[in-house]
């Protein structure tokens, strides 16, 4: 039994081995991950020397000699073992622990860069401020400068969601009604994965996100960028299918008549890496796989299926969509 379930083993601590960089409290990328990190190793190194001197003393007590018995089954060892001991060490943990992740709430320090992010059934819907107070919409992938500090502000338009970017820092509920602030500090360039960590329905396994950790100036260049308003008869006709079969109903593009707030905003779409909350990688095969039969892909996802395209137009839809970047 054992000798044949070894290769599974194997192969999913490989597989295992794989996420390691990207999503990991124990590969930090930022202050409070580090420290959650620590304690994280902390707790593990202490519940397992707990672990061995309760292994030790069921041996002693099931196998050991008489006085080790008597010993373990006095009264004086079990108020010391059973109740003064887990007294001080919790005391003592729940103190370090407070200590240890203080200053990791965020507060309103000016120069802070401010994100908004709220939880929809199954996307992230994200607002960046512009100049002059303008708000830039985005969806399903996080750009951040590394190296400054961000506080990340978390609302939920519908249930409970929960935002965790193990990475970068600890885990904070999205709750209807409520702002939440977490605050985050990416210490390298890299990408993190982030997943929503609290059941909200449907495909809430597929509501994951990328943040993309940019070198400063490349972030604020990216973000004066705007997006971009594709020009020539090779996307009017893609634009034109867009407007007509109704997309802009429920989805933004920037610059177009498209104004919908239903759905993400798909104004720099093509610049995603992935579609339908990292669900799948922004291929113009998945652009038109999704479009079509998007249930397929993330069953249950509030978009409907749109197959009224045939080939060509949705190979001229997808031109459209990967332009807009
Ligand atoms: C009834 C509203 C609605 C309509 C109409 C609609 N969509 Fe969507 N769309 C959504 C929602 C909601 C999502 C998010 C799905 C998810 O990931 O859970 C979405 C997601 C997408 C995405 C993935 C975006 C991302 O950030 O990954 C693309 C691309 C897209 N829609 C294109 C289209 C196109 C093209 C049309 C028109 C043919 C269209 N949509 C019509 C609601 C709509
Ligand atoms: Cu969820």
């Amino acid at each position: 039994m054992i000798r044949r379930s070894l290769p599974y083993i194997a192969a999913g601590t490989f597989a295992l081995s794989g996420c390691s960089e990207m999503q990991s409290a124990l590969a930090p990328a930022g202050d409070e991950a580090r420290r959650v990190a620590l304690l994280t190793w902390i707790l593990f190194a202490g519940a397992a020397m707990i672990l061995l001197i309760v292994g030790i003393a069921l041996y002693l007590g099931i196998r050991g000699s008489e006085r080790s018995r008597r010993v373990l089954g006095s009264d004086k060892a079990i108020k010391l073992g059973g109740i003064a001991f887990p007294v001080v060490t919790l005391t003592v943990l729940l103190g370090y622990g407070v200590w240890l992740m203080r200053g990791t709430i965020a507060t309103d320090q000016p120069g802070t860069l401010r994100i908004e992010v709220t939880g929809e059934q199954w996307w992230w819907r994200v607002a960046y401020a512009g100049r002059n107070g303008t708000a830039i919409a985005e969806a399903n992938e996080l750009r951040i400068p590394v190296g400054r500090e961000i506080d990340v502000v978390l609302r939920s338009a519908d249930v409970i969601h929960s935002f965790w970017v193990p990475s970068l820092g600890g885990k904070l509920d999205m709750i209807p009604g409520r702002t939440n602030t977490l605050r985050l500090k990416a210490e390298r360039p890299g990408i993190y994965r982030g997943q929503c960590a609290e059941y909200c329905g449907g495909p809430h396994a597929l509501m994951a996100m990328e943040i993309v950790a940019l070198p400063d100036g490349e972030f604020e260049a990216w973000l004066a960028a705007g997006a971009a308003t594709p020009t020539g008869d090779r996307h009017e006709r893609g634009r034109a299918l867009f407007e007509s079969a109704g997309c802009g109903a429920c989805h933004t593009v920037r610059g177009t008549q498209a104004s919908g707030v239903v759905g993400p905003d798909l104004s720099r779409v093509g610049a995603r890496r992935f579609l339908a909350a990292a669900t799948v990688p922004n291929t113009p095969e998945n652009l038109a796989r999704f479009i079509a039969s998007g249930q397929a892909i993330k069953p249950g996802n509030l978009m409907p299926e749109f197959k009224i395209f045939s080939d060509d137009e949705l190979g001229a839809l997808v031109m459209y969509l990967v332009s807009l970047k």
